[in-house]
């Protein structure tokens, strides 16, 4: 359910010039008090909104923040972020969808914060998430898929991110196979996708992102691997509106994900998008290491590499790193 002022945001935001008071009251079926009320209490939380008389409302300027009410306004979903929860801070957006799950959450519930201080990454490695930098936020699934589809979610996601970062920024990002986005070499995105299952019957899927925004530096460790949007550009970006983009690129992909459940459809998409794909790539995994030329992914989503014998590998996501021959990518 939207208050009065999330609709007049709504309003605002996907109105293309002046909305009049008149117009905005019969819409939201209010007075025009409570209208004016609304925009008050916008402008107050840094919304710069021009009034003119005889023209009405213009959203000019919105500031970047990333609660309910602006993640919201933006967005132009179906099931995606249908209910929002905000923090300013939390240990970790998965754990909060986790909880929120096992408590009856439904499909598409998106829990978003400020920052997490005990943020994750795949196989209990950590994730940086300062405050107001980046975009930390996770999600919630209830697919009717098989258990040995799931993997693949990670694959929808990056392919929604990287569409939405694509969109709304002038980077054009790759998919370092399966789940990092990347520009210019460096990680701006990582996906971290978690599920409670039994053998054969999935009970939820979290899908975590973190997508590093308006961040300007990172700390030593990870300063050679990683980059942000800001870094890349220059340029800062609306945070509440990148994940609107992301929420609408996911739902287009996931819709043609279960059309198959798997990766038929969106094979060639993905691909094209590839780090690597058609150059050499060193594999690392249990059994060692070995240097082959990545052909891309098939329908499963797994990596096909020939290695430097002509043999052709089948590499699943389990244990295995990636890299390109001269680092990380
Ligand atoms: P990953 O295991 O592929 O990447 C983790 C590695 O990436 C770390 O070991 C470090 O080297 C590097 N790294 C750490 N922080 C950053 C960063 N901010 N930017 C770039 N590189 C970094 C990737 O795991 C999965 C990340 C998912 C994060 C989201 S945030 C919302 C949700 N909640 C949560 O706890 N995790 C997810």
């Amino acid at each position: 359910m939207y208050t009065v002022k999330e609709k007049v945001l709504k309003v605002l935001t996907g109105a293309e010039g002046y909305v009049s008071g008149q117009s905005l009251c019969n819409e939201l079926d209010v007075s025009r008090t409570a209208v004016w009320k609304c925009i008050n209490q916008l402008k107050e939380e840094g919304y710069v909104i021009d009034a003119v008389t005889n023209k009405g409302y213009c959203l000019k300027e919105c500031p970047d923040v990333i609660d309910e009410e602006a993640v919201k306004a933006r967005l132009n979903t179906r099931f995606f972020g249908k209910n929002v929860v905000f923090f300013e801070e939390t240990d970790s957006t998965n754990n909060v969808i986790k909880k929120l799950a096992e408590e009856g959450a439904e499909h598409g519930t998106l829990a978003v914060c400020e920052i997490q201080t005990a943020g994750r990454g795949r196989r209990g490695r950590s994730w940086s998430s300062p405050k107001g930098s980046g975009i930390w936020m996770s999600f919630l699934l209830r697919p009717g898929i098989e258990p040995e589809a799931a993997s693949m979610l990670t694959l929808v996601t990056a392919m929604a991110a990287c569409k939405a970062i694509s969109v709304k920024t002038d980077i054009n990002p790759v998919i370092k196979w399966p789940n990092d986005i990347v520009a210019n070499g460096k990680k701006i995105c990582g996906i971290l996708t978690e599920m409670s299952a039994e053998v054969d019957w999935i009970h939820y899927v979290v899908v975590g992102i973190g997508i590093n925004v308006n961040t300007e530096s990172f700390p030593e460790d990870i300063s050679k691997v990683a980059s942000s949007i800001r870094m890349e550009t220059g340029k800062r970006i609306n945070r509440s509106s990148l994940i609107a983009a992301f929420g609408e690129a996911f739902e287009e992909y996931y819709e043609l994900f279960l059309k198959t459940q798997d990766m038929s459809l969106l094979k060639e998409e993905y691909n094209s998008h590839l780090a690597n794909l058609n150059n050499k790539v060193k594999i690392i995994d249990a059994s060692g290491e070995y240097t082959g030329t990545s052909q891309g992914i098939n329908n499963q989503g797994e990596l096909l590499v020939t290695d430097d014998n002509g043999i052709l590998h089948v590499v699943r996501s389990g244990e295995v790193s990636v890299r390109g021959v001269y680092g990380y990518v």
